[in-house]
């Protein structure tokens, strides 16, 4: 028989590892819509309708280069439910003379391939998925010799691989970060043009259908679904972002303004993620707008740091740290979830926006994620688990190869510093800078005590002094620390009433939003 490639949901790119040497005359794909899935926990009903939509669109695809496909639809009455009850089904089916697999993203997945080699009756190969720029091994060498990692040394290896931005073995412009000049506030001019978005076509309306019945109770809104689910939308999205957004990404790359769900951002997280769109390539996309004088080096620069830069160092942690990352809590952070991450219902305006963009949009900005939903996330206290699984949840963007490191590691410090030199810890002044959230929110951002104070600010102190033990000699923290222990005890009581008064009063969420 032919040889059988199962592709994944995340796997939507012609140029595959697992079908670069096949022909289409002695090849089988196998593409499946399972349960198992859709259900592991219970994302945002515009991921599912997302990747469904994508992956039937990539099938009609794959037929008109043509490949032959068996697709396997979510309410086929035969369908097991799983990927490795699909892909016995499909063996005894096809009689296939192997199987041939590029490796998923995710380490669950990875143990459920692993089994194959053994419960199959055919010879099972995994092979390297060749659309990260860094492959695995590259980093593990990278990782291996050094006491220390950090994001911006691998950046630079990155650079000098892929010479983008590069003028021989320099930096273009003398310097690999521009970081410095990417600090713009909430300026009252300020006029994003919109991201690209998409009408449904039939397929798609086919999807969100079966989805609204099929997934009602779970979060999330389909009613403004317009993300790019073809490669042809995912290309009209990225010249968009090229054109409209990009010389401004850097400047406002961490402001915020209520109601501006996307602002300078791209919006394409959700199609590079599932193959939709080519890394390296979009960098180079952006490298020529800086080379053709249309869009400025911070920007530009900018936006390849967080594709060659922080998407491969996260991919790369993601592997070098599990499992245990899953389980890490090197804070010892306990408390459950908070209700108002489901609802939006909360005093504080600054989080109440986030949520409703996320519920919306399926969608935060990397500042809301990092410095609101996360920041709040890390003052309070979360268990590291919970946090986790809300995020894998909301976002049309996640997988936890990606999610986790950027919520364990990054936000919650629950891996101890492996990935980030400091927990990213900041009161509401900070918000207050980069927002204008504070401005309409019932607390006031400038009270640091009493019930009224931005809750933000009593809660910063709460988690240094908790964690003084574990964060109290960080030289990155000195500053604060040392302020913290010049206070009067008087003072630091009061911050300390502050929080605990206010940590009271949340309500938690019924575990059954993330998983059933
Ligand atoms: P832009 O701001 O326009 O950035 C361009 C691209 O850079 C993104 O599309 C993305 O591919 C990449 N990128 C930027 N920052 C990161 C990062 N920290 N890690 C990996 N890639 C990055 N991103 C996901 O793709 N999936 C997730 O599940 C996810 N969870 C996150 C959770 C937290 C707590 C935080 C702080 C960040 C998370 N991110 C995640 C990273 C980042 O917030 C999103 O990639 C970004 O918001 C996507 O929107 P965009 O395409 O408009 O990004
Ligand atoms: C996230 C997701 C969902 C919701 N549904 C499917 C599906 O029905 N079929 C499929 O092949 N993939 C799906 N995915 C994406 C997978 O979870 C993803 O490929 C793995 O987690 C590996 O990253
Ligand atoms: Fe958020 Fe505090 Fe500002 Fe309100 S005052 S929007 S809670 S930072």
């Amino acid at each position: 028989g032919p040889v059988l490639v199962p592709i994944l949901g995340d796997q939507l790119s012609l140029d595959i590892s697992s079908l670069a040497d096949r022909t289409p005359d002695d090849t089988l794909i196998l593409m499946m819509e399972v349960a198992e899935e859709t259900t592991y926990v219970r994302h945002h009903k515009a991921k599912i309708a997302l990747i469904l939509s994508a992956m039937r669109h990539f099938a009609e695809e794959l037929r008109e280069a043509g490949w032959t496909v068996d697709y396997v639809r979510l309410d086929d009455p035969a369908n097991t439910g799983s990927f490795t009850g699909e892909v016995t089904r499909a063996v005894a089916r096809h009689t296939p003379r192997g199987v041939l697999v590029t490796e998923p993203g995710e380490w669950r997945v990875a143990q459920v391939m692993e089994d194959w080699r053994t419960t199959l009756p055919v010879r099972v190969r995994i092979l390297p998925d060749t659309r990260f720029i860094c492959p695995l091994t590259d980093f593990f060498q990278w990782a291996a010799g050094r006491r220390e990692l950090r994001m911006e040394w691998f950046y630079r290896d990155m650079r000098r691989k892929t010479g983008l931005l590069m003028e021989g073995d320099k930096p273009e412009g003398g310097k690999w970060n521009y970081d410095t000049e990417n600090r713009g506030g909430p300026d009252k001019d300020l006029d994003p043009p919109p991201i690209a978005r998409f009408e449904p076509d039939a397929i798609t309306r086919e999807v969100l259908d079966m989805v609204a019945g099929k997934f009602a109770n779970h979060f999330g809104s389909l009613d403004n679904f317009g993300w790019p689910t073809t490669r042809a939308q995912a290309d009209l999205a990225r010249d968009n972002f090229l054109e409209h957004r990009l010389p401004l990404f850097g400047k406002y790359q961490d402001a915020m303004v209520a109601g501006e769900d996307f602002m300078f951002h791209a919006a394409l997280s959700p199609a590079i993620n599932l193959g939709l769109l080519d890394p390296l390539d979009l960098c180079r996309r952006a490298e020529t707008e800086w080379r053709k004088g249309r869009a400025p080096l911070e920007a530009v620069e900018g936006f390849i740091r967080q594709i060659i830069g922080w998407r491969e160092y996260i991919r790369g942690m993601y592997w070098l740290e599990m499992p245990g990352l899953a389980d890490a809590n090197g804070l010892d952070a306990t408390r459950p979830l908070p209700e108002f991450y489901w609802t939006g219902d909360t005093a504080m305006h600054c989080l109440s926006d986030c949520v409703r963009t996320t519920r919306d949009n399926a969608y935060a900005h990397h500042i809301q994620r990092l410095m609101v939903l996360g920041n709040f996330a890390l003052l309070a206290g979360i268990s590291p688990q919970q946090v986790a699984d809300w995020y894998l949840v909301v976002y049309a963007d996640a997988y936890e190869w990606v999610e986790l490191p950027n919520v364990a590691a990054m936000i919650l410090h629950a891996d101890k510093g492996r990935l980030a030199s400091k927990p990213y810890a900041a009161s509401g002044a900070y918000i207050d800078r980069m927002s204008n959230y504070c401005g309409s929110c019932a607390y006031n951002v400038k009270r640091k005590t009493g019930p009224d104070a931005c809750p933000f600010n009593a809660l910063y102190w709460h988690f240094l002094a908790r964690n003084e033990k574990t964060l109290g000699r960080n030289p990155r923290l000195a500053h604060p620390y040392a302020t913290w222990r010049r206070m009067s005890d008087e003072k630091r009581a009061a911050y300390f009433d502050s929080a605990e008064a206010f940590l009271e009063t949340l309500e938690p969420a019924e575990p059954g939003w993330a998983r059933s």
